[in-house]
């Protein structure tokens, strides 16, 4: 689960407002001083991340408008010492995680909007009325500075998840003195870096953003796919952090679809919720988690601790597989036979998973072809089993 939650919810317009809009540093530090998020229980958002099936949360630690939503000795522009609230979610959240086993990532932005020395300035961030000079090391320390904080201070984190690095793309960002640190400090903790490009030394996963690895339609991903895991991140309408305005909330069937379709490309899916300025999340987004977590307790078996499968995607869905299992999602396919390449040996059994129903088949070298019960079409996925001897 990814979360994009900060000043910028108050405006509920999205996580960009503050340069979409031409908002002053001035002005947003005002918005930021009236940010009182009172309703935010981290035990009911872990909860229900917990009935979603979720593993791991991906949270905006600090976004481009520079807010840090945790408590941090580099800056008083900080959710515990600039805001009535005077608590710190993200320690909060820590902690509930570890009690209900969820790993916890920290979204860590790269360009700052409002920082005086992210400086030269990048593509963005050119309408907040700052200074016109800046020192960029000393930013850079600043950074590091907080890095060590939210990988000190959290307990165990599941990695930093980077992203803004495309503002300044030919600027010494210190890349390899970043990822040691990190590194050091957590030997364990994954660097996610969601520069769009394929990855440099010293990272340990590749994400997409809005895209399944490999495509293109968001028009800023790379086509070049890694050897590091994978993850594609998706927002659940139109937006990443909350927007009153916007309805266009995919219907579960369909975020169902893209979990599996992300699986069947060896990726993890990172579906993100925008939660309100008050601190809770809303209904549209709670109930598709809750509906993918009860698709998930039939299904997981699928999804959970596979990799992408022997046959590679196709139209009609996709494969997925652990140890001598292989599993056919059908995604989108009217008839009841369906023909595939040889999934990598000789299958021995194939049945329907969650009812157990035997799937009659068909195999030469060339082709298995599956007897499916018959379409439902309110049914996102029919997951086939196969047990593959010879792989
Ligand atoms: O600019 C951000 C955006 O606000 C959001 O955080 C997404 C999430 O992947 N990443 C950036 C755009 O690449």
């Amino acid at each position: 689960m990814f979360i994009h939650w900060g000043v910028y919810s108050q405006l509920g317009a999205g996580e960009w407002v503050m340069e979409q809009r031409g908002i002053p540093v001035p002005t947003y530090e005002w918005l930021a001083s009236a940010f009182n998020p009172v309703k935010f229980d981290a035990h009911e958002w872990v909860s229900l991340a917990k009935s979603a099936g979720v593993r791991y949360i991906t949270i905006t630690a600090r976004h481009h408008d520079g807010f840090s939503m945790f408590a941090t000795k580099a800056t008083p522009y900080n959710i515990v010492d600039w805001t009535p609230l005077k608590r710190d979610p993200l320690k909060e959240l820590a902690d509930e995680c570890t009690r209900q086993g969820i790993k916890l990532f920290f979204y860590y932005s790269q360009l700052d909007w409002h920082h005086p020395d992210y400086w030269p300035r990048g593509r963005t961030g050119l309408k907040t009325a700052r200074g016109e000079s800046g020192d960029w090391n000393r930013y850079l320390d600043f950074l590091n500075a907080q890095l060590t904080e939210l990988l000190t201070n959290y307990g165990p984190v599941g990695g930093i998840w980077f992203d803004g690095m495309w503002d300044k793309p030919n600027a010494d960002w210190q890349l390899s003195r970043t990822y040691a640190l990190i590194h050091r400090l957590q030997p364990s903790a994954l660097i996610v870096p969601n520069h769009h490009k394929a990855p440099l030394p010293g990272e340990d996963a590749q994400t997409f953003e809005q895209d399944l690895p490999g495509a293109n339609t968001a028009g800023f991903n790379t086509s070049e796919i890694g050897s590091l895991p994978l993850e594609t991140s998706l927002t659940m309408n139109n937006s990443w952090g909350f927007n009153i305005t916007d309805r266009s909330f995919k219907s579960t069937h369909d975020l169902i679809g893209t979990l599996v379709r992300a699986a069947g490309h060896g990726a993890n899916l990172l579906l993100n919720i925008g939660p309100r300025p008050d601190g809770t999340i809303q209904p549209e987004a709670a109930e598709r988690l809750r509906e993918i977590g009860l698709w998930l307790t039939t299904y997981g078996a699928s999804i959970y601790g596979t990799r992408a499968g022997p046959v590679a995607p196709r139209d009609w869905g996709v494969t997925t597989r652990r140890g001598d299992t292989v599993f056919v999602h059908v995604l989108k396919w009217p008839d009841r036979l369906l023909s595939m390449p040889v999934p990598g040996g000789r299958v021995t059994h194939a049945w329907i998973l969650g009812s157990g129903e035997h799937v009659a088949f068909t195999q030469n070298a060339d082709a298995l072809t599956l007897t499916l019960p018959v379409a439902e079409p309110s049914a996102p996925d029919r997951v086939v089993a196969l047990i593959v001897s010879g792989r």
